[in-house]
């Protein structure tokens, strides 16, 4: 399989799910893609088959609005099904709500309320090692999200239990709901903060590539003695210039026009990648 080329039709099973069910966080769905495409078909011991096994690898959407992203790689892998969330994507009485609900296959824990998967990823993780287990634990965080205290305080803990199974992943896609984060919350020197709360960090120059994003995953799991933080530096968007870096996009239904282009877009960018 190409995953680089599946990347962009997993962007447009998003998409289509947007649409379907009338709205949706579509611009962090774009950005956060590859690191998806990587974890899920790449990196991770995870599958409908082993997900009661305790020594699977354990995967946590923080940010737990881009769920169509989610959505639409766990289709991929066989956790859901397609026609089924499209068909019931946001309807009234449906378990595909708009947030993670860990009532569906896959679904570790419901998300949405941000600042949340970070600390409960660090009791998984020390709850693995103190069974004696060896698997890992990855947690998918907006760069909005490290508003949060509560992000804080975890990445106090994870250092002090030398979490070495447990990575991290900012989506930095420079926007949050309502414009830059640096206007909003701002970071400043956010490799040089987490560094020195003690976690190893690999800043990943673009991660809308999956080559990079695979390197950073392997340096991860090489890292011994302490938490990784990967800083992934995405586009909000990504995938099409109808939405790329604008905060406009963050939660939007694109009209039939802009689809046709978005689609278009996509398509043009597979074709680049061949
Ligand atoms: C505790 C909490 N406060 C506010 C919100 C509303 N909210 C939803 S998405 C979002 C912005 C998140 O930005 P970011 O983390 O950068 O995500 P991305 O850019 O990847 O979409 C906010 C503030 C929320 N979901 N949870
Ligand atoms: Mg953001």
């Amino acid at each position: 399989m190409n995953l680089k080329a599946k990347a962009y039709d997993l962007r447009k099973d998003a998409l289509d799910i947007i649409v379907a069910g009338g709205g949706g966080h579509i611009g962090g769905d774009m950005s956060v893609m590859e690191v998806l495409v990587s974890l899920y078909f790449n990196q991770m011991n995870i599958s409908p088959e082993n997900m009661d096994d305790p020594d699977r690898d354990y995967f946590i959407l923080s940010k737990g609005h881009s769920v169509e992203a989610y959505y639409a790689v766990l289709a991929e892998k066989g956790f859901l099904d397609k026609a089924e969330l499209l068909e019931k994507f946001s309807k009234f009485g449906s378990p595909y709500i708009g947030h993670p609900n860990n009532k569906l296959p896959g679904i570790e824990m419901n998300s949405g309320s941000l600042g949340h998967g970070l600390p409960v990823s660090v009791g998984i993780a020390l709850g693995n090692r103190m069974s004696g287990r060896d698997n890992r634990v990855y947690v998918v965080m907006g760069d909005g999200e490290m508003a949060e205290g509560s992000i804080w305080e975890a990445f106090m803990s994870g250092a002090m239990y030398k979490l070495d199974h447990l990575c991290a992943i900012i989506d930095r896609n420079h926007l949050q709901i309502s414009g830059n984060t640096e206007d909003v919350m701002a970071h400043g020197a956010l490799a040089e903060k987490i560094r020195a709360f003690g976690w190893h960090v690999i800043e990943v120059a673009d991660g809308n590539d999956l080559d990079q994003v695979d390197a950073a995953f392997a340096e991860a799991k090489a890292t011994v003695g302490k938490p990784t933080c990967i800083i992934s530096n995405t586009v909000k968007g990504c995938g099409s210039s109808v939405m790329e870096n604008k905060a406009a996009w963050h939660h939007k239904v694109p009209t039939a026009e802009e689809y046709a282009q978005i689609v278009k877009d996509f398509e043009a960018r597979k074709e680049a990648l061949a």
